[in-house]
């Protein structure tokens, strides 16, 4: 009887003695894997990054896919009186601009790629350098500013932005496609949802509030992607603020002005509303416009943007 007891003691022990060891296997596991976190993650992230000042032109190559279908255009009246009233009457030319929203409506778009990103500054060089085409203004011997790679490309006229295009093997997005694009299908305000918010977009509050915490240092925009919040349904960034962007379509059918779309970070926010629109010259620069393109789906099925690109989107 005394012997079956030690040995159930003895068999006890060893069984502690086993879940001890399986803690400890789960314990030095459960380093391993904070471990591979700790390391491996921010390398994975990192070519996904934007938030720096370097080259990293292949993180900035990535299109969204667009599927098609309907989505809600424009604004109603309704929604248009609120903005009115607050800022409709600085010089009439806001208040001109809101009308030219009008009606809110259902259009139906043909699926397509958006590039994810504003077209940025080394993309564009890529561009320069192939071509010969002229350098905007602002950089010096074919070269951007040092340490602004990957902030958009700015003073460039549409026509610029349409042979940047044509070289790269895409197009400039019709004003129904970039607004798509932008605010989903669910008819919501701003790219992020229907509340306007500075902490996510880089339009002027933004600035505002960066200027009372004293660290102000906006002058040409953020890089691509800085601003996180600012993202649409079908994750594509920076359509709320940073810079304007030139589209194919025109404003007024009997004027030359092109559609510009989104907010900058001179602009307040219903600029960074999906539905705000301006007309531009297309001959036109400017340090608040730059532009993304698109392709067409059916281009791109049997090329270079890849169905893992799509299955993300
Ligand atoms: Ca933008």
């Amino acid at each position: 009887m005394k012997n079956k007891i030690q040995d159930t003691r003895y068999k006890m022990q060893e069984m502690r003695g086993k879940i001890r060891g399986l803690r400890f296997f789960l314990l030095l596991t459960s380093y391993f894997l904070l471990l591979s976190s700790v390391f491996f993650l921010p390398s994975v992230y990192s070519h996904g990054g934007h938030g720096g000042g370097g080259d990293k032109s292949s993180d900035v190559e990535s299109m969204v896919y667009i599927p098609e279908g309907e989505f809600i255009m424009g604004s109603n009246e309704d929604e248009l009186m609120e903005i009115k009233k607050i800022y409709g009457k600085r010089g009439g030319i806001e208040g001109y601009l809101f009308e030219k929203e009008k009606p809110k409506r259902r259009v139906f778009v043909k699926s397509f790629y958006i590039d994810k990103y504003e077209v940025t500054n080394v993309q564009y060089k890529k561009f320069i350098d192939a071509t010969g085409h002229p350098a905007p203004s602002g950089w010096n011997n074919g070269k951007y500013q040092p340490g602004k790679a990957n902030n958009p490309v700015l003073y460039v006229s549409w026509y610029d932005a349409k042979a940047y295009a044509k070289w790269a093997g895409k197009r400039l997005p019709t004003e129904e496609e970039w607004e798509k694009a932008a605010r989903g299908t669910d008819g919501r305000i701003y790219p992020w949802g229907n509340k306007y918010d500075p902490a996510l977009t880089s339009t002027a509050e933004s600035v505002m509030e960066n200027i009372e915490e004293g660290i102000c240092s906006v002058t040409t925009g953020n890089p691509v992607g800085t601003a996180k919040g600012d993202v649409s349904p079908y994750g594509v960034h920076d359509m709320g603020g940073n810079v304007r962007e030139w589209t194919d379509s025109s404003f007024i059918a009997e004027r030359e002005e092109k559609v510009v779309k989104g907010g900058s970070w001179v602009d307040l926010s219903p600029k960074a509303r999906s539905s705000s629109r301006d007309g531009v010259n297309p001959k036109s620069v400017s340090h608040i416009i730059g532009f993304r393109c698109v392709r067409d789906y059916e281009m791109t099925a049997t090329n270079s943007v890849s169905d893992s690109v799509r299955e993300q989107s």
